[in-house]
């Protein structure tokens, strides 16, 4: 349904936006950055959320270009909002898709650009990736340069998928992203589910913090799971329980409202 040229033509015609979602910081009590989100706002079929389109998009080439303009657009935003707000210190989370690391002199090009273009500190850009085995060859040396240029790495949906205990140590990491199933699962109405969730939990963020790396957690959406996840050691927390992701012209009155 979707081919190459409806892709390159919603680049052009400034169909994609990014919504913002805030990331919390336990021990500061305040927002310290924002995960940018892609949309797709298509003439016809309306919001189509990324699940549906960045495959696609991944498997027909366009994703160097369409991660091109993420970077850009996500690092312009922030810093526009770090001089409104005067919180000169607000990071901004990028996504960067798998095959992006197939190309990845374009990866470090737009990512240069993004920083140069908007004038934001290096270090506040924080990347993040999944882990593909397909990919996982190309990946260390590329990041490296990514740290390089100051910028940090955070590995996303970790305890899913490929992402293992093996590879925090072989990539050069800052952070990892628990998945938000994990949150969910310390909920459970379930005793054995919850108490076995709980000792995962424990480990991940024992792991984490022994190894230096900050834990985001997402997916929490109450006040009780936010308690759970303090108590456990939790650092920096993104959920619906702070906000979903919310336009670019709503940040700063939501940080605003949350001094
Ligand atoms: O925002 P939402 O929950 O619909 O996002 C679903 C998934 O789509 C995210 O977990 C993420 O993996 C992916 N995604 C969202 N925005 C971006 C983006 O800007 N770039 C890439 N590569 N993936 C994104
Ligand atoms: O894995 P990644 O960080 O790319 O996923 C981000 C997505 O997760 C966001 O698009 C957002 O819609 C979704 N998300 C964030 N917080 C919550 C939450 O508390 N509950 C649920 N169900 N989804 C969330
Ligand atoms: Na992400």
């Amino acid at each position: 349904i979707t081919n190459s040229l409806e892709l390159y033509s919603a680049i052009n015609s400034e169909e994609f936006y990014l919504v913002y979602q805030p990331i919390y910081s336990i021990a500061l009590d305040k927002v310290t950055g924002f995960e940018a989100l892609l949309r797709w706002n298509h003439p016809e079929r309306g919001i189509v959320p990324p699940n549906n389109f960045i495959s696609i998009a991944e498997e027909i080439g366009v994703m160097d270009v369409l991660g091109d303009w993420i970077l850009r657009k996500a690092c312009l935003d922030i810093v526009k909002l770090q001089q409104a707000s005067q919180q000169t210190d607000l990071m901004i989370n990028i996504n960067v898709s798998p095959v992006q690391f197939l190309n990845p002199g374009i990866l470090i090009n737009s990512l240069e650009a993004a920083i140069s273009e908007s004038g934001i500190a290096p270090q506040l850009v924080r990347v993040e990736i999944t882990e593909s085995s397909e990919f996982i060859d190309s990946m260390p040396s590329t990041l490296k340069k990514i740290r390089a240029l100051g910028c940090e790495i955070a590995i996303d949906d970790f305890g899913t998928g490929y992402s293992s205990i093996v590879q925090l140590t072989k990539l050069p990491l800052n952070l990892i992203k628990v998945d938000r199933s994990f949150v969910f699962q310390l909920d459970s109405q379930d005793p054995e589910k919850s108490s076995q969730a709980l000792l995962i939990a424990r480990g991940v963020y024992g792991l984490a913090h022994a190894l230096g790396l900050n834990v985001i957690t997402e997916g929490v959406e109450t006040a009780e799971q936010l308690a759970i996840v303090t108590k456990l050691g939790a650092d920096l927390i993104q959920g619906f329980y702070y906000a979903k992701p919310m336009y670019e012209s709503e940040m700063l009155p939501y940080l605003q409202q949350t001094i």
